[in-house]
């Protein structure tokens, strides 16, 4: 078990605003590899992509599903964050998709206010027990296009956003729910992560300033909540990011101890984790499989 566990306080915050900031949660050293990893390949081997947001420019990501042994792998597996994460979900949790999210100095690609239960809810899931994890790689700031957040929001329930009906209500609940609940500009350092509810309205804006903003975005599943069959709705987004109905179902995590990244256990940064591509081929209005340039 790890020494980093949860407070009661905390996760009583976490299941009142649906979000949760930890301060130093893991230390310099441990991200400072992927720091200079990134700085020397930004384009982490020619695996961002670009995916539909609210701007021209395509959102920067890639995506992962299997977690090896360099330290894009190891970050969605360490014992702290599955630990933190299961006293959230309350339930053994698994491995959804992670992804790094690089925003280059002056990147104007913003992504609109969303639920990521909204593009999960077609994979066959019957719960919102699901959260993702955000761990700062570089300064996330208001200026260089941090998550926001509307601490709360996870309570109004799945938003009707228009993909599953036409009666779309989506844009007068969250003008109301801006009003009644604010934004929250999760401010982050290196090392810092946010754990947010999978119903949670988040977005972030682009990035301004001459520094780049990267971020690892590791989503969970409970393990009482893994997909069940016949339920699967058309869910465009799933289809773009090429990851299976099978990989989608239970598969134990393999924990990776909590002292393995200051030991320097890992093979490499990220040349060992296959990051899939994007499905090609599909509706262009609705993903713009955009390979980014470094
Ligand atoms: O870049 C961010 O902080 C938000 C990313 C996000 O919401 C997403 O990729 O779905």
């Amino acid at each position: 078990m790890s020494v980093y566990q949860l407070s009661k306080n905390q996760i009583a915050r976490f299941n009142d605003e649906g979000y949760l900031i930890i301060r130093n949660f893991y230390s310099l050293a441990e991200i400072e590899p992927l720091q200079k990893a990134l700085a020397d390949d930004p384009s982490i081997n020619g695996s961002l992509y670009g995916m539909n947001g609210d701007s021209e420019v395509p959102h920067p990501i890639n995506i992962w599903n299997k977690c090896g042994d360099d330290i894009a792998g190891m970050v969605p597996r360490m014992e702290r964050t599955i630990d933190a994460t299961e006293a959230l979900l309350d339930d053994e949790c698994y491995h959804w998709h992670s992804k790094f999210v690089v925003k280059r100095p002056k990147c104007p690609a913003i992504i609109g206010w969303h639920q990521d239960y909204a593009s999960w809810y077609d994979d066959g899931l019957l719960y919102p027990n699901m959260l993702s994890i955000g761990t700062a790689i570089t300064a996330a700031t208001k200026e260089n296009g941090c998550t926001q957040v509307i601490p709360g929001s996870h309570k109004m329930g799945l938003l009707d956003d228009g993909a599953r009906s036409k009666n779309k209500t989506f844009t007068a609940r969250l003008k109301h729910a801006k009003e009644k609940l604010g934004i929250v500009y999760c401010e982050l350092d290196p090392g810092d992560v946010m754990i947010f509810h999978c119903n949670l309205l988040h977005g972030a804006d682009g990035n301004t300033t001459d520094q780049t903003r990267a971020i690892i975005f590791s989503s969970y599943n409970a393990r009482g909540n893994a997909p069940i069959t016949g339920t699967q709705g058309i869910n465009k987004e799933g289809e773009f990011l090429n990851i299976s109905r099978e990989q989608r179902q239970y598969c134990k995590l393999e924990k990776v101890p909590d002292d393995a990244l200051i030991k320097g256990q890992y093979k490499s940064a990220f040349n060992h984790t296959k990051f899939i591509p994007p499905k090609a081929g599909l509706d262009d209005s609705f993903t713009r499989g955009v390979k980014l340039s470094t």
